[in-house]
C-alpha cells in the first residue's frame, strides 16, 4: 500500500495494513472460530448486523458469512497476514481466488465483506469496488522479514494470475497453474479463459436472470449456454490425442488455471435447475443427438464432475441452500448487483 493510500485510509483498515507483518510462509494457522472482518464495511445479514444501519436499494439480505467447509477454510486463514483476500462468500469471482489460495496453499488472511456497501475504506482499495480484492505485500526487509509495503490489487483473473506467479516455487506452491515451457500451449488457455468470461459466465447471468418478459426465450438462452459448453468440451475432446492425457481437467490430468475460471459456475449450476424452468438441461446420455454431441457432452460430465470433487473446490464453498438464497434476487432479475445490472442492460460485465 502506498503511504499516500494509507493515510486516506480510516484507521479501522489502515492501521492494520501500517503495522508490519513477518511473512512466515509454509505456515498454517490453526482453526479458530470465523471471525467476520467487517471494518465499517457492514455486513447485511440481519444476524450479524441487527443495527441501525438502513439497508441499501442492493443485495443486502445475504447470509454475512462463509458456511459449511468455506468457513472452516475462512476461520483457519482468519489470523492478521500481510496477503489478504478481501472477499464475499457468495461470489463466484472471489471463489476463482480462493480456489488459486488453496491449491497453491498460499498462506493468507481472508477477510469476508459486503462489497454492495461501498465503504469509502474498501474503495479505497478497489475504486471499482468490487471483491474480490487483494491486499498484497510489496517490499520486504530482507534481513528481517518484516513486510514493508503492501498494495491493493483487483479482477479476479488478474489476482489468480499475480498469486501463480508471486508464489512460483514448485517445490513449495505446488504446479505451476499455466504451462511454463509451451509459450502456444500457454496462449491456447488464455484463449480459452477468454472463452469462459466472455461468453460462459455471461451467457450464465442472462440464463439465471432470465424471466418471461425478456426479449429472448428460456430456451433460447439455454441453447446459447450450451453452445458455449460445448465449444469448451469440443476443445478439450480435440486437443487430447492418444499420446496425451485424455483427461479430466482442460489440460489432462494438470489442474490448471482454465480450471479454475470455470469451476465457480460449474458449482452454482444446480441454480438452474432449482430456479428456472427446465433447468440446466444437458441432455442425458443416449439422447444428445448426434454421435459427436454424445462424445462431447461425455467430456464436459467428466470435467464438471473432476472439477467439482476438486479438493481446493470444495473447500471454498458454503452450504448449498446459502446459494439459493442468495441467487434468489438473480433469478427474479432485481439484484441491484452491478453484475446484475450489467445483464439486465446488455452492458459487459464488470
Ligand atoms: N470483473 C470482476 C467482477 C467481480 C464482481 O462482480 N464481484 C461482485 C460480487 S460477485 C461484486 O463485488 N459486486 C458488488 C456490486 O455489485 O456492487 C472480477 O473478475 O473480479
Amino acid at each position: 500500500m502506498s503511504q499516500r493510500l494509507v493515510s486516506k485510509l480510516p484507521r479501522t483498515l489502515s492501521s492494520s495494513i501500517r503495522t508490519p507483518f513477518v511473512l512466515k510462509l509454509n505456515t498454517r494457522s490453526l482453526p479458530v472460530p470465523v471471525q467476520v472482518h467487517h471494518c465499517t464495511m457492514s455486513s447485511s445479514s440481519p444476524s450479524s448486523n441487527p443495527s441501525t444501519q438502513k439497508p441499501a436499494s442492493v443485495d443486502t439480505s445475504l447470509q454475512g458469512s462463509p458456511t459449511g467447509a468455506a468457513a472452516l477454510f475462512a476461520s483457519s486463514h482468519s489470523s492478521p497476514h500481510p496477503l489478504k483476500l478481501y472477499g464475499g462468500w457468495f461470489c463466484p469471482f472471489v471463489q476463482r481466488v480462493w480456489i488459486t489460495l488453496a491449491e497453491k496453499n498460499i498462506p493468507h488472511q481472508y477477510i469476508e465483506i459486503n462489497p454492495y456497501h461501498k465503504a469509502p475504506e474498501f474503495l479505497a482499495l478497489n475504486p471499482r469496488g468490487l471483491v474480490p480484492t487483494l491486499a498484497v505485500p510489496t517490499s520486504t526487509d530482507p534481513k528481517t522479514g518484516t513486510v514493508k509495503e503492501v498494495k491493493p490489487l483487483y479482477e479476479s483473473l488478474v489476482l489468480c494470475e499475480y498469486l501463480d506467479e508471486a508464489y512460483a516455487d514448485e517445490n513449495v506452491y505446488g504446479d505451476r497453474l499455466l504451462p511454463q515451457d509451451d509459450a502456444y500451449e500457454r496462449a491456447r488457455c488464455r484463449l480459452w479463459i477468454d472463452h469462459i468470461s466472455s461468453r460462459v459466465v455471461p451467457a450464465f447471468y442472462r440464463f439465471i436472470q432470465h424471466t418471461p418478459d425478456k426479449p429472448y426465450t428460456i430456451d433460447e438462452i439455454r441453447s446459447e449456454f450450451h453452445g458455449h459448453l460445448k465449444a469448451f468440451a469440443k476443445e478439450m475432446l480435440d486437443a487430447s490425442s492418444p499420446s496425451s492425457s485424455p483427461g479430466p481437467f482442460f489440460l489432462g490430468d494438470k489442474f490448471s488455471l482454465v480450471d479454475i475460471m470455470l469451476a465457480p459456475w460449474a458449482k452454482r449450476l444446480f441454480l438452474m435447475d432449482h430456479y428456472k424452468p427446465g433447468g440446466v438441461g444437458i441432455p442425458p446420455s443416449g439422447q444428445r443427438g448426434s454421435e459427436v454431441d454424445e462424445e462431447i457432452w461425455k467430456r464436459w460430465e467428466e470435467w464438471y464432475k473432476a472439477v467439482t470433487e476438486r479438493d481446493s473446490v470444495k473447500k471454498t464453498w458454503s452450504e448449498d441452500e446459502q446459494y439459493v438464497g442468495a441467487y434468489k434476487r438473480y433469478a427474479e432479475d432485481t439484484t441491484q448487483s452491478e453484475v446484475g445490472r450489467a445483464t439486465r442492460s446488455g452492458r459487459g460485465l464488470p
